[in-house]
């Protein structure tokens, strides 16, 4: 995977890509990255990228020009690459979206700053749009990162073992399990007994079980999206068992107190 970003603060990124796992892919040759600084392609002494808005109003636009050409360069040495606009516009970014993504060869992300870019960029010379969130930043630097870093976990040998990425939340449209490690006590509090057993089918059920009910508990939306299992139907209905129980001994020992009570 090739990263390429347009941005007028290539310094920025620096420090996301020498870092980490990031960081260790991109020496090991993993990952590509490269920075294109779009005042380079401003061809006015001033390098200037940015003007006043057609119709007034506040804030500034980036001008299609410099734009254009920083775009036609990237996608001149990286033909395969899919361009795409970090907006609050776009679609939200979500692990699914980040899957496919991690599907091209490369990527070019353009940053915009100010109020946007000219729509004609968009209209002419943009692949996709895609938001982080309902939010507006000072640019789509942070946004671009956050993209790269979730696309990045999904290409082969970036995380450590592969599996992890195929255990991770939303992956399954499921959030993860909780996780613990030493020490078995910590502040009176232990580490939940069966995950000490070394009983991997309770272990894995446990778990599954965990994931279930914080995700109907925190992300009920996930779980009605969600392709159900066998192991998951069992899950819930063991649950709604056990709800009608308690519902069951409930109304039981109501009905004998009020028939003590006559
Ligand atoms: C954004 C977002 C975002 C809007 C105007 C940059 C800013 C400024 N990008 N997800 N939310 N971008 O707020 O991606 O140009």
């Amino acid at each position: 995977m090739d990263f390429t970003v347009l941005t007028i603060f290539p310094e920025m990124f620096d420090p996301f890509w020498q870092h980490g796992i990031i960081g260790k892919a991109v020496a090991k040759g993993q990952l590509g990255v490269s920075v294109i600084n779009i005042r380079d392609f401003a061809n006015d002494k001033h390098q200037v990228t940015d003007d006043r808005p057609y119709g007034g109003g506040s804030g500034m636009v980036m001008k299609p020009e410099p734009l254009a050409e920083a775009i036609r360069s990237a996608r001149q040495r990286l033909p395969k690459s899919r361009t795409v606009l970090l907006t609050p516009q776009g679609r939200t970014l979500d692990q699914e979206q980040a899957q496919a993504l991690a599907g091209y060869e490369g990527l070019i992300l353009v940053c915009g700053r100010y109020e946007g870019v000219d729509e004609r960029i968009n209209q002419s010379l943009i692949d996709e749009e895609i938001s982080i969130g309902d939010y507006v930043l000072m640019g789509g630097e942070l946004a671009a990162m956050v993209l790269m870093e979730a696309v990045a976990r999904l290409i082969p040998g970036v995380l450590g073992n592969e599996n992890s990425a195929a255990l991770d939340s939303f992956t399954e449209n499921l959030l993860e399990h909780p996780h613990f490690t030493r020490p078995s006590v910590f502040e009176g509090e232990a580490v939940p007994e069966v995950l000490r057993s070394g009983n991997h089918k309770a272990i894995d059920q446990w778990r599954l079980e965990m994931s279930l009910i914080r995700t109907f508990l925190k992300r009920p939306d996930l779980l009605k999206a969600k392709r159900l299992s066998r192991q998951d139907i069992d899950i819930l209905k063991k649950w709604c068992k056990d709800i009608e129980n308690i519902i069951a001994a409930q109304s039981s020992s109501d009905s004998d107190s009020l028939s003590s009570s006559g």
